[in-house]
């Protein structure tokens, strides 16, 4: 973060923050080391609105940051696109339940209230994987299918790091309404060449369920911003 002398300065960029990047209270994401490409986690989303969504982490041959394959297939055509989708903070719930995942993990408190810049990853929330990388498109509505793949140098295979991604972690796939319409544990798949079956992934066939709070701050923050801009530049 850099800083500025004049109080005009800090002000316009605080409200510039508003509506671009926020930096967590714990600070940004730090990229992460170590992460083996032998190392290989998975989520298979299946529900009665997502025929499959199949998410594949690994590890990178320099070990910086986590490579993600993720592919969308038919996704119920009456769902508005594109969809979000997230590392989310719990495990899907008894009875497949998405609401049971909470939030999204998010180990270095920035919160939602503002959006994800994806021209600085770091400040955003380190399991907003759309938000980072992009939505699934329309794509993959009804017959079709969208798959992408990039590296998110700010999740982790290590199980003492914060930005952990496996074992007590999930996935869901939302609507642009923020709906959840599936979503999937994120289980070991190998480990050091050995294959591990994933059968253990849990999917969900539930209805939508709203995520609730999940609000940001629109026209009024904006305002906010340009109001806190204006006021400096007369001091
Ligand atoms: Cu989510």
């Amino acid at each position: 973060m850099h800083f500025f002398k004049s109080a005009a300065s800090i002000a316009l960029l605080a409200g510039a923050c508003v509506v671009s990047a926020e930096t967590g209270e714990k600070g940004d994401a730090p990229v992460t080391n170590g992460n083996s490409d032998k190392v290989v986690y998975e989520a298979h989303v299946m529900s009665s609105n997502v025929k499959t969504a199949h998410l594949n982490f690994t590890g990178t041959e320099d070990g910086v940051g986590v490579l993600v394959h993720a592919c969308f297939m038919g996704i119920n055509a009456s769902q508005p696109g594109p969809y979000p989708y997230h590392i989310h903070d719990f495990l899907v719930g008894e009875g497949e339940n998405c609401t049971a995942t909470g939030a999204h993990l998010d180990p270095y408190l920035r919160g939602e209230v503002t959006a994800c810049d994806a021209e600085a990853p770091e400040t955003c929330q380190v399991g907003d994987l759309s938000g980072k990388h992009g939505k699934a498109s329309l794509d993959a509505a009804g017959d079709g299918s969208w798959c992408t793949s990039y590296v998110d140098k700010y999740l982790s295979l290590d199980s003492s790091d914060v930005a952990f991604i496996g074992n007590d972690r999930s996935i869901v796939v939302h609507n642009i309404n923020k709906t959840r319409i599936g979503c999937a544990n994120i289980v070991l798949a190998a480990t050091g060449g050995s294959a591990y079956p994933s059968s253990n992934a849990t999917t969900t066939g539930e209805p939508p369920i709203a995520t609730g709070g999940a609000t940001r701050i629109g026209a009024s923050g904006i305002a906010l911003g340009v109001i806190l801009g204006v006021g400096a530049m007369l001091l």
